[in-house]
């Protein structure tokens, strides 16, 4: 079996039902009530390509209106479409990259003002860097290796010279691997960090108030979060896991109780949500 072919059954396994090629779109039924309803016009779905996997909504061509773009894992490409403010969405374009891309990420890794996008293409163990132009065209992708099965990717400026940095969470290696950011669109060459067991989603903030980026990340296998502090030029420490429920594969931070401190919440298998917020990073007893 070929190694695309693994991984093909390995994610089977592991990720969403694959073969949807529309995504569901939901807006406010009545403004701040906090229920949803489908975007009239176009049945409150918009096709995309084949295994669609966490959309990214972000201003791509500059123009005001949210626009979207998602990997589609199981042709090779992302789709990208344009907002018009009012909920409507363009028919989408296509931009192809690395093998079996999932997760998706933006920001402005050339510096040229446009918004750029970065797919973690778990069939290659690459990433796959899409240039925006800042009209909602996106440039030939340029790959990049990392660790195994790159299935969640953040960009942060770890090291504070202005430039993004690429992480990576390797489900597949129990890594984080960081590319320090050219500013250009390119990476240094990488280096990796431990992680609890499966890591499957990283996300990047202070856990510890020093003002030095941190990481965080949820190990599915492991059934841990795992918080890495930064040492602000890229690097980590070793990381500090905390027990959760079963196969946490999400993770979020938000300052839940305004005290400045950041909290991790990670749905789990179980149906629980465990969260955990810490000054020193090594968290008290999740609840
Ligand atoms: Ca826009
Ligand atoms: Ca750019
Ligand atoms: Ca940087
Ligand atoms: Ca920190």
């Amino acid at each position: 079996m070929t190694r695309r072919g693994v991984r093909r059954r390995r994610r089977g396994a592991l990720l969403l039902a694959g073969a949807a090629t529309t995504l569901a779109l939901a807006a406010p039924a009545i403004a701040g009530d906090g229920t949803f309803a489908p975007v009239p016009g176009g049945g409150g779905e918009i096709a995309v390509g084949p295994g669609p996997y966490a959309p990214v909504v972000a201003d791509l061509d500059g123009d005001g209106h949210q626009d979207l773009a998602v990997a589609n894992g199981l042709n090779d490409t992302v789709s990208v479409t344009m907002g018009d403010g009012s909920g409507e969405l363009a028919s989408p374009s296509t931009v192809p990259t690395g093998s079996a891309p999932y997760p998706l990420a933006v920001g402005d890794l050339n510096e040229d003002g446009h918004q750029d996008l970065v797919s973690g293409d778990i069939g290659a163990d690459t990433v796959s860097v899409l240039l925006g132009d800042g009209t909602g065209s996106f440039g030939t992708a340029m790959t990049h290796a990392v660790g195994d099965i790159p299935i969640s990717v953040a960009l942060a400026d770890l090291d504070g010279d202005r430039h993004q940095d690429l992480l990576t969470a390797d489900y597949g290696a129990g890594t984080v691997t960081v590319r320090r950011g050219t500013g250009l669109g390119g990476f240094a060459t990488g280096s990796t960090w431990a992680t609890g067991s499966g890591p499957f989603a990283i996300v990047v903030g202070d856990f510890n108030a020093d003002e030095v980026l941190d990481a965080a990340t949820a190990d599915a296998f492991g059934d841990t979060v795992s918080v890495l502090i930064g040492d602000g030029t890229g690097g980590f420490a070793a990381p500090v896991s905390t027990g959760v429920g079963l196969e946490p594969r999400a993770l979020a931070l938000a300052d839940l109780d305004g005290d400045g401190d950041q909290t991790w919440s990670a749905p789990t298998m179980a149906r629980t949500r465990s969260r955990c917020s810490g000054a020193t990073g090594t968290a008290a007893s999740p609840s």
